[in-house]
C-alpha cells in the first residue's frame, strides 16, 4: 500500500480490482508534445485503442494536489487546451513540488512510470522516450527518461527514443544503465518516425507474451528498473529516414539559432518538425502512439493472465 496523493478513475479502480489489464498513459504528450485539438483527438483515439483490446487506459497527470490515475473525458479535454506554459513538465525532480503546490503537471515517460508503479500499473504506452540530446557533450541535456528506465519497474512501450535526439548515445545511456532495450519483431531499432535507424537492436522480442515473461523474469531475478519495447512505426504511416533526417537538421539548427534550452528543447522541434513537413509529422506521431497502445494492451493482457 502506498500513502502518496492517488486519485484513481471509477474505471481504473474496478479494472485494478478484478484484474482487468490497464495500461498507463502519460499526459506531456497531451499538453508539450501536439497542438489543440489533434492532442485531445489523439488522447481520445489512443484510449479507445486500448479499450478495443480488452485493457483500460489510465491516462495520469497532475491536478488539485493530486496524482489522477485515468481522467474523465471532461478532464482529458481540460488538460489538451491547458496551454504549455500553465502546465508543468514533470519528471521526477518536480512531482514532489507540483502536488504540493497545487499546480497542473503533465507527466513525462520519467513521472508516468513513477506514479504508474505507485498505482500497481505496469505497462505503459507513450511515442518515444527522451533521451541524448545532440551536443549533450556540451549542454549535458539528458533525459530523465534513462534514469528512470534503470529504476522504476514499468514496461514502456515507445517507437524508440525521439528521432530529433543523439540516437547512438541515447542507446549508450540505457546500455550503461542496464535498462533492456527490446525491438519489436525487427533486428533494427526503430527511430520514431522511421522503422529504422541503422542501428543494430541489442534484443529482439517477437511476442507479447515473451516480453511479459521477459518482466516477470526480471522480478524473479530481482533486478530493479524496468524495459523498454522499442515497437516500430506501422510501414503506412512511416516517413523514411531520407525524407525526415534533412528536415530535423534544419529544426535542430534553428533551435540553436534561437537559443532554445533544457524542458523546451523538445517541445519547439516537434513543432518546427509538424510545420516543416505540413503536419505529416503529426499524423506519423498519432499512428505510432495508437501502435503503441494496442501491443501494451497485448503486453498488459499476458501479464495478468501470468498472475
Ligand atoms: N512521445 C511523443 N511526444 C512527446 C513525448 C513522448 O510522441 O512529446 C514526451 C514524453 O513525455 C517524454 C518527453 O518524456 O517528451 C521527453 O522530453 P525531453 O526530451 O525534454 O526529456
Amino acid at each position: 500500500m502506498t500513502d502518496a496523493p492517488l486519485h484513481y478513475s471509477p474505471e481504473v479502480t474496478d479494472a485494478l480490482a478484478s484484474g482487468t489489464p490497464v495500461v498507463a498513459l502519460e499526459s506531456t504528450i497531451i499538453t508539450h508534445g501536439m497542438p489543440y485539438p489533434q492532442n485531445l483527438e489523439m488522447a481520445r483515439k489512443v484510449e479507445s485503442v486500448i479499450r478495443d483490446n480488452n485493457a483500460v487506459p489510465a491516462t495520469i497527470a497532475v491536478m488539485g494536489g493530486e496524482i489522477h490515475i485515468g481522467l474523465t473525458d471532461d478532464t482529458l479535454e481540460t488538460l489538451a487546451q491547458t496551454p504549455p506554459d500553465q502546465a508543468m513538465k514533470l519528471s521526477r525532480a518536480d512531482l514532489a513540488v507540483c502536488l504540493t503546490n497545487g499546480r497542473t503537471g503533465a507527466t513525462t515517460v520519467a513521472a508516468t512510470m513513477i506514479c504508474a508503479h505507485l498505482a500497481g500499473i505496469k505497462v505503459f504506452a507513450t511515442g518515444g522516450i527522451g533521451g541524448v540530446h545532440r551536443g549533450a557533450e556540451h549542454s549535458f541535456d539528458i533525459s530523465a527518461d534513462l534514469q528512470e528506465l534503470a529504476q522504476t519497474p514499468v514496461t514502456v512501450v515507445a517507437a524508440g527514443a525521439k528521432a530529433i535526439l543523439d540516437l547512438p548515445k541515447t542507446w549508450e545511456v540505457l546500455e550503461t544503465l542496464g535498462v533492456p532495450v527490446i525491438a519489436y519483431g525487427q533486428d533494427e531499432l526503430p527511430a520514431f518516425w522511421s522503422r529504422n535507424s541503422g542501428i543494430a537492436a541489442p534484443l529482439r522480442m517477437d511476442s507479447a507474451s515473451q516480453i511479459a515473461a521477459a518482466a516477470a523474469m526480471r522480478a524473479r531475478l530481482g533486478l530493479k528498473g524496468g524495459q523498454l519495447v522499442a515497437n516500430p512505426i506501422p510501414v503506412a504511416a512511416e516517413i523514411t529516414r531520407d525524407k525526415i533526417m534533412p528536415v530535423i537538421e534544419q529544426a535542430l539548427a534553428e533551435a540553436e539559432q534561437q537559443k532554445i534550452a533544457a524542458k523546451s528543447v523538445t517541445p519547439f522541434l516537434l513543432q518546427r518538425i509538424f510545420e516543416l513537413t505540413d503536419g505529416r509529422s503529426l499524423d506519423s506521431n498519432i499512428a505510432l502512439v495508437l501502435n503503441n497502445a494496442k501491443l501494451a494492451a497485448e503486453i498488459a493482457a499476458e501479464m495478468t493472465q501470468a498472475r
